[in-house]
């Protein structure tokens, strides 16, 4: 593989409306049919906005800004996708794999690219127990590197929230509500965690990632999104599920890059499918948003 020939191939999309897309959501985060026609409805939702996704990922150790129908169908089917993060970028180039990439390396590879807006479901953080395990998503230190601003439906509810929380904030990442004063809690709407910063529309969003640019910061910030209410779930529920399903973790003595997977996968069948249903849902919804917050910015740096 000539790397520079890879890199050289890399389009610049400063200019557009651009919106990037994930793929460990698709390969680790969801089960298949699912995953692969959430896939495809995330990029249909930034288009209806007026953006222009860019699903990445690494097909046979080649950086790819922008999966094709067919490349996304694969991935979505391809059970020996490892997940790449930060760390594994070099070594899944190196060794010509196919690779899905977590927010981190998302975001990473859309600044290559010149994108500055990127819609996921939950971003990583520090994980319950993180005391023992030392456990912190390198999602979050990602944010204090690379100026890429993340739509989400808030830190997964799998995590330490008020402990993520502090970790955004020691390493100076806004964190705005997206017309909500109070952190949503992926599968749920509402939080007891008041927000400093909300962003009333898209417009107001993208003002606020054009002074950050301007102010030189390099650093990307969180715009937290709601799950639509007809899709929030009982926030005792969730709680108790997730704990049925940590308890199931330690059982399986599950660590590291597995435990986000494996989480996932057992609230799926812990909650008869509803956490998946709200999964699908709010990542849907973060695309939209993160669709029109693009086209606002292309306006005032077009
Ligand atoms: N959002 C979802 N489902 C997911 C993820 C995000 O709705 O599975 C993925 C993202 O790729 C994120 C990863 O980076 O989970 C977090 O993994 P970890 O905790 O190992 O950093
Ligand atoms: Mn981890």
């Amino acid at each position: 593989m000539d790397i520079q020939k890879m890199l050289a191939s890399i389009p610049h999309l400063e200019k557009e409306p651009a919106v990037a897309l994930e793929t460990t959501v698709l390969t680790h985060g969801m089960p298949y049919p699912q995953n692969v026609e959430c896939a495809l409805a995330c990029e249909e939702e930034i288009r209806k906005a007026g953006g222009k996704p860019y699903t990445i990922g690494i097909i046979d150790g080649e950086i790819r800004v922008g999966l094709t129908e067919d490349e996304i169908k694969a991935l979505g089917r391809n059970t020996s996708a490892i997940k790449v993060s930060r760390k594994d970028l070099p070594y899944c180039i190196a060794e010509g794999l196919t690779g899905s990439t977590t927010v981190a390396a998302t975001m990473i590879i859309a600044h290559m690219a010149g994108i500055k807006v990127f819609a996921t479901g939950g971003i990583g953080g520090v994980h319950r127990g993180f005391e023992e395990t030392m456990d912190v998503s390198s999602d979050l230190e990602e944010f204090s590197k690379t100026p890429v601003n993340v739509v989400c439906a808030g830190p997964k509810a799998i995590l330490d929230i008020p402990r993520t929380m502090e970790y955004l904030e020691t390493k100076g990442i806004p964190v705005i509500g997206y017309q909500t004063e109070t952190l949503p809690l992926f599968y749920t709407r509402e939080s007891d965690f008041p927000l400093d910063v909300v962003a009333r529309d898209a417009k107001d969003a993208a003002r606020l990632i054009h002074i950050s640019e301007m102010l030189g910061l390099k650093q990307g910030s969180l715009f937290v999104n709601p799950v639509p209410v007809e899709y929030s779930l009982n926030p005792l529920f969730v709680e108790s599920k997730i704990h049925e399903a940590l308890a199931m973790m330690a059982k399986d003595g599950i660590h590291g890059k597995k435990v986000t997977p494996y989480l996932l996968d057992k609230l799926v069948g812990l909650t008869g499918g509803k956490s998946l249903e709200t999964n699908i849902a709010l990542i849907r919804n973060n695309s939209k948003v993160a669709g029109a917050i693009a086209c606002e910015l292309a306006k005032l740096q077009g």
